[in-house]
Parts: structure tokens; sequence; C-alpha cells
């Protein structure tokens, strides 16, 4: 991979509860950057959470820093992962109970809402956010579930491209981000969430999510934020 990192470990970086990654080997070779459904059913006017009557402030909050690693990542040369989480437009994909559960809260998956039918691929509010857009030749994900590994290929693709490090952002915190942090952590990536490129519905439940992380030792990770992280790979000059 062309690399403008320097093929030596430039880690490890500051984090909560120990300096990222656990041996210090961070390379662009080696490390991922994946951005979790900034898309505007989840940040938008209109969306899937601004239908439930959640605050977008919260979700919103993490779109500058995101855009600050997503710079200095692809600068690095490292691989940059985008995930969008929907389902098929004939909804053979979407568990019975998961459509209930949102019709119940007024935002029923699949229904059509102003920015189209909600969390179904293809329609404007599935959309990664402008902000956000992936380049071209990025890797982007489909999902129909929570975690990222899920019914996708995001594993395979992962391990063909030598990956050990995942640098997770995105929304939400306590739902989306957290889970595929548990899967990747399960399978053996050595995963780092930074806080600043995260929200989630809920402050408290965007707090207790990153905490969570950081017991046992480290129970799926670390913590750290996008400065850090930024200046590590050499971003900020
Ligand atoms: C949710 C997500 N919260 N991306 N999805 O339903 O976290």
């Amino acid at each position: 991979m062309d690399s403008s990192l320097p093929p030596a470990a430039v880690g490890p970086v500051a984090a909560d509860p120990y300096p990222w990654p656990f041996d210090g080997d961070l390379r662009a070779a080696n490390t991922a950057l994946v951005v979790i459904d900034m898309q505007t059913d989840f940040c938008g006017i209109g969306g899937y959470v601004d239908r439930m009557g959640y605050d977008l402030s919260l979700t919103r909050a993490p779109i500058e820093p995101i855009r600050r690693v997503l710079e200095a990542m692809r600068a690095a040369g490292c691989l940059i992962v985008h995930t969008r989480e929907g389902h098929r437009p004939d909804l053979t994909d979407l568990p019975a109970n998961k459509r209930w559960r949102s019709r119940r809260i007024g935002a029923g998956i699949g229904d059509p809402g102003p920015c189209g039918r909600i969390l179904v691929r293809g329609e404007p509010g599935w959309e990664i956010i402008p902000e956000l857009t992936p380049l071209a030749g990025e890797v982007v994900i489909d999902k129909p579930g929570k975690g990222s590994f899920c019914a996708t290929d995001l594993e395979l693709i992962l391990r063909q491209q030598g990956i050990r490090n995942l640098v997770l952002t995105g929304i939400t915190t306590d739902v989306c981000v957290h889970t595929t942090m548990r899967e990747a952590n399960d399978r053996g990536f050595e995963c780092l969430v930074l806080s600043d490129c995260c929200g989630a519905t809920d402050a408290g439940n965007h707090a207790a999510a990153l905490k969570m992380v950081t017991m046992q030792g480290g129970v799926f990770g670390a913590v750290g934020d996008s400065t850090t992280l930024v200046q590590a790979l050499g971003g900020l000059g």
C-alpha cells in the first residue's frame, strides 16, 4: 500500500485505559478507519433519528472531528471503511420485530418519510451525509443490522488487506459503534474508539458506552480522541 507513514510503527498513542495499540504496532498498512452509519437517517433533518424525536445535535457533533480524522488517515494511506445501515427495498432482510419496534416510536423502517423510505437502501435518507462522502475506491459496507460484521464481507476484506488495528468512529456510540467494536474485539482486532468522533441519541448513553470500553483493562479495546490520533499520524503538522 502506498503510504506516507514511515514503515516503522508510529504508535502507541495515548488512550484510556492503555496506550493504543497494545503492542505499539501502529502502521498505515495494518490500520483501518471505520466510519459507521454517518447517514442522513441518523443525523439529518427528517431522517430516522429525527423522526424518533431525538436531539440531532448529539449525532451531528462528531461530523467535524470525523472529517479531520478521515483527512489524516487518508493522507497516511490507511484503509478507509464506511458503513451504512439499511434494508433491501423489498424488506426481505428486515426482521419483523425491528420493523414493529420502529413503528411503535413513529419511525417505521420501510415507511415513507421526508427523506424517502426510512432506512431503505437507495433512498435519500440512507445516503452518507455530504460532509463525509466516501472517495472513489474506499470500502463501503452495507449492513442490515447494528454490527458491521453481521451479514457483511467486512471481516474478509480486513483480513485480505492485512488490517489488525481498527479506529472506530460514527453513530451511534451505544448501538452500531459498540456492537461493531464488540464484534471486532471478539475476532481479535485491536480497537480504538474516538470519543469525539462518536455520538448517541442520549448523552448519558454515549458516556456510559465509552466507560464500558475502559473496564477490565480495556474489555473491548481503548478510548482515544481525534486530536491525539491525528497528532500521532503527523496530520496536524
Ligand atoms: C441505530 C445505529 N441506533 N447506527 N443505528 O439504530 O446506531
